[in-house]
């Protein structure tokens, strides 16, 4: 019987991505973001290979996201994995200048959200007993750099709640990865910067970077180990980066 997933942040960089090894291994899949064209766009690329449904919601809206995932018709909720991988960073600055609109999307999207998403599914899992919840932390939530003060947290957040999740959904037989990313070449540096492109671009500059697909491949290899194996914890970098601020650059 083939497989189901959700993905949310589906519409670009890493879900997308991984939204598209998912079909290829013949996953069934609900797509989530807030970009409804794109979704649809993805949903004609991928439904040759796979059922594809879309859902539209911003993960920071509560009701929004419990009204979208119930909506699911009761064999869309019989899910085997959640990517929670919507989020982004918003501004690059000290904390003592830190814009508060930018926290909140940080703490309301990267954590929140990823909270709201999973509070919907996990009895969905648990009535089961079984599912694969994978989480997309950063290199970030491991080290906090200078600057990156409150997406640290986001992510050292999220951190914790993989841990949490693990230790909670023991009993019930529930996968629990942590995928830790360090550069990756999405349209994340666009949002941090708001649409600054040269700024985007210079963070990818003299070496090169993760792209969507490297993070999609280790994804598409993690849901696809035997029953018995969960890989916890995962931190990659590119071979060019050691630590959030050392990248060796041409
Ligand atoms: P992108 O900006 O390319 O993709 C972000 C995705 O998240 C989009 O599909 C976007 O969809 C969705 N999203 C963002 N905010 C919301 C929201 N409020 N509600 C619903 N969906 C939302 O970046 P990446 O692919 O790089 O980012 C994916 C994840 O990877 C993020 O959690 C990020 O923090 C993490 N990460 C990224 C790294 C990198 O270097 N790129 C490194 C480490 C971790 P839409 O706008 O359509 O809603
Ligand atoms: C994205 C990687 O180092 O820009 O989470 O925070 S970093």
């Amino acid at each position: 019987m083939s497989k189901l997933a959700i993905i949310t942040g589906a519409t670009s960089g890493i879900g997308r991505a991984t939204a598209v090894a998912f079909a290829n291994l013949g996953i069934d899949l609900v797509i989530c973001g807030r970009r409804i064209e794109r979704l649809n766009e993805l949903k004609e690329e991928l439904s040759s290979k796979v059922k594809v449904h879309t859902l539209t919601f911003d993960v920071r809206d509560r009701e929004a996201v419990e009204t979208a995932l119930n909506s699911l018709p009761e064999e869309l909720k019989q899910v085997d994995i959640l990517l929670n991988n919507a989020g982004n960073a918003h501004g690059l600055g000290t904390i003592q200048d830190g814009d508060v609109a930018d926290w909140d999307a940080m703490i309301d999207g990267n954590v929140k959200g990823l909270l709201y998403v999973s509070k919907v599914v996990m009895p969905w899992m648990i009535a089961r007993q079984t599912g694969h919840i994978v989480n997309i932390s950063s290199i970030a939530g491991k080290q906090t750099y200078p600057n990156g003060n409150v997406y640290c947290a986001s992510k050292a957040a999220v951190e914790a709640i993989s841990e949490g999740m693990r230790l909670d959904l023991n009993p019930h037989n529930i996968k629990v990865t942590n995928i830790a990313p360090g550069a990756v070449e999405t349209e994340f540096s666009m949002v941090r910067f708001k649409g600054d492109a040269q700024k985007s671009d210079a963070v990818y500059q003299g070496f090169q970077p993760l792209v969507a697909e490297d993070i999609a491949d280790i994804i598409a290899f993690t849901v696809t180990r035997p029953a018995h194996v969960v890989l916890a914890d995962i931190l990659v970098y590119p071979t060019a980066q050691a630590s959030p601020a050392v990248i060796k650059r041409q």
